[in-house]
């Protein structure tokens, strides 16, 4: 039976530090997301954009115990949250386009809602800080730990991920993390590959291994992109740009991997910046590589 892959946008750009990544969900589109879903044989519906909070003057709300613009990313979070659940519900697969990182909360509360799932991380970042150890404040280095309910985020109803555990959860691809995000990170039961990993075992190898971990006893699992996990050769439009990522191949290779595990129940892709990129390639390159995801293959 054919898979319907259901389109959520979620223009928001209130977990960010630079503007622009809210024009995501436009670029991917124009990019031709789509057909290339057609090409990977799945059937896709697009819902359209969640509506997110319009204000005339984005002040700094830096306030709000720092996390900024916290009161927004709930709104757009609570709401694709409903959206991804009720997708899944209706027995078809959501696809979140970001927009900034910080959607990924809603993605993994709806998709954890009535299941055990895994998440595979795919990020030059860990997004494993909590507002008592962010530098920047930005919510999009926060959502791992707000759905797994660490430090401030515990006991916050509408950020954690009911059924996710910490021993589901891997992620792949880091290369820039805060000294107080290693330490959580190490204090924790996740998973976690950086890119030496990679360089040492080769990507085949570093993302069965996630793979694996995402899905033992788990009902599926919920496969988070940003963008920023390429290299910026590849990937030049992302607001936090790392060198030394993932290259082209070994991205659509993970990819591969993922449709072949054959345990997609929801997806993301984030972080893409049409302000910093050039000529729409890294929302592009997302095209492809949720194709990829997806199932298309070359034979
Ligand atoms: N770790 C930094 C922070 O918390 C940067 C996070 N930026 C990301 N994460 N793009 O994927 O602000
Ligand atoms: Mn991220
Ligand atoms: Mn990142
Ligand atoms: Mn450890």
């Amino acid at each position: 039976m054919e898979r319907n892959v259901r389109i959520l946008g979620a223009p928001t750009d209130y977990g960010a530090n630079r503007r622009g990544v809210d024009m995501g969900p436009s670029a991917i589109r124009y990019a031709g997301l789509t057909s290339q879903l057609e090409d990977a044989g799945v059937r896709p519906e697009d819902a359209g954009d969640l509506r997110v909070p319009h204000h005339a003057t984005r002040d700094a709300d830096a306030g709000a115990d720092n996390a900024k613009h916290i009161h927004e990313v709930e709104e757009v979070c609570t709401a694709l949250a409903d959206a991804v659940s009720s997708t899944i519900a209706e027995g078809a697969t959501p696809l979140a386009l970001g927009g900034d990182h910080s959607i990924a909360i809603g993605s993994m509360v709806g998709s954890a809602r009535d299941a055990d799932i895994g998440v595979v991380w795919f990020d030059a970042h860990g997004d494993f800080n909590t507002p008592g150890t962010s530098p920047s404040g930005n919510v999009h280095g926060m959502p791992l730990a707000a759905a797994l309910g660490i430090g401030d985020f515990e006991g916050v109803e509408w950020a954690n991920a009911a059924g996710l555990r910490e021993e589901n959860v891997a992620i792949v691809g880091l290369r820039d993390v805060d000294v107080n995000e290693t330490a959580a990170i190490h204090a924790s039961d996740v998973t976690a590959y950086t890119m030496s990993d990679i360089d040492e075992h080769g990507i085949t190898e570093i993302t069965q291994e996630a793979l694996d971990v995402a899905t033992s006893g788990t009902d599926g699992i919920h496969v988070s992109l940003d963008l920023d996990w390429l290299d910026p050769r590849e990937a030049p439009g992302v607001g936090t740009p790392v060198r030394g990522g993932a290259t082209y191949r070994e991205a659509h290779a993970a990819m591969e991997l993922v449709a072949e595990s054959g345990a997609m129940r929801s997806m993301e892709l984030v972080e893409v910046n049409p302000i910093l990129d050039q000529h729409n390639e890294t929302a592009a390159l997302a095209t492809e590589l949720a194709a990829s995801a997806f199932g298309k293959r070359i034979l």
